[in-house]
């Protein structure tokens, strides 16, 4: 995709701004955050102020890159220009959209940065899109971002791109990883990014507590396998939720075995809130690329193999049952 025509608007109102809020969706991750940081480093260099927002407080596994503690859910609003990375649908920006700083961002220039595939409820009310799906990260159009505007972005900067496109390409591991996110990553590691250093702190980070090592044990014994062991399913509670998502998120510490099982196609972890409402992450091995598919039809979105629902008042059962359903019917149609 060629941003040519973006990049020229969004200077324009990079140059018209003094403050600016950068927001990441409800559902952060290595990609918004890295994105937001990064942002924050092009528009120091360029002299303009940065807020990074987010409504949910981030995970403690992103503790990781540098910068995290810079978001907050407490926001003033002398703002002039709002920045959405990775996320262009008002389903993810849920939180948000009940709060009175949503006028305030409506009544200013909004942009929008973003790779998401399957876009249902798009945010109607920005004035500049980049939804690019074959970008591996929102953080790998920042990086182009910053080379249209000739910017040097400081190590913290470059290692939080490097940030983004290692944790949505699954460490340059997954089908979102081009031959240019190598290139892009060469690049970073030129101009100072330093890959090793970013890994260790990441493994260091997520060493497993001896408590977590068990709770997986149970983890593994509850899930549950549908139509020949393709489709795996984890359904999470409020204590599960409670207990342990700060600690240790669960997709992460589930998704690579799972996905590993024989047979297995798609894997569904539903977190299930005391108030009903429920979001469930999906992901599919490689030849199965219903994700987003499977998500759409929910009402959320993503990618081929990594997506999201997030609802509110379900009946857990009907929901369970639906969506192994579908699945199942979009896995039938890949293989017939
Ligand atoms: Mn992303």
């Amino acid at each position: 995709m060629n941003y040519l025509k973006q990049f020229q608007h969004i200077q324009k109102l990079l140059q018209s701004s003094k403050s600016i809020l950068i927001v990441q969706a409800d559902n952060p991750d290595a990609d918004s955050l890295g994105s937001s940081i990064a942002l924050q480093d092009l528009c120091q260099q360029l002299s303009i102020s940065t807020q990074l927002y987010c409504a949910i407080s981030l995970s403690n596994y992103l503790q990781y890159i540098d910068g995290f503690d810079q978001v907050t859910d407490q926001v003033n609003q002398n703002f002039d220009l709002t920045i959405f990375v990775d996320v262009s649908t008002k389903t993810l920006i849920n939180k948000l959209s009940n709060l009175p700083l949503i006028k305030n961002i409506k009544q200013k220039p909004v942009i929008v940065l973003d790779h998401h595939q399957e876009i249902e409820n798009p945010i109607d009310f920005a004035t500049v899109i980049i939804n690019d799906s074959l970008a591996s990260s929102t953080g790998e159009i920042i990086f182009h971002l910053t080379q249209y505007l000739k910017i040097q972005l400081t190590n913290l900067g470059l290692n939080a791109i490097l940030a983004s496109i290692m944790g949505d390409t699954q460490s340059l591991s997954n089908q979102l990883t081009r031959p240019d996110t190598y290139r892009i990553v060469a690049n970073l590691i030129d101009q100072g990014a330093n890959r090793f250093e970013l890994d260790k702190k990441r493994r260091d980070l997520n060493t497993l507590p001896l408590e977590i090592f068990h709770y997986k044990a149970e983890l593994i014994k509850r899930t549950e396998f549908y139509y020949n062991n393709t489709i795996a399913i984890l359904v999470l509670r409020q204590e599960d939720i409670v207990n342990y998502s700060a600690q240790y998120n669960q997709m992460a510490l589930m998704q690579n075995d799972l996905l590993q099982v024989q047979n297995v196609k798609v894997i569904l972890i539903i977190k299930y809130y005391q108030d009903q409402h429920l979001t469930t992450g999906i992901r599919a091995n490689y030849g199965y690329p219903i994700a987003s598919q499977l998500a759409k039809h929910f009402n959320g979105g993503g990618h081929q193999y990594a997506s999201g629902i997030n609802l509110a008042k379900q009946d857990l059962n009907v929901f369970k049952k639906d969506i192994i359903i579908k699945a199942n019917e979009l896995l039938t149609k890949i293989d017939q």
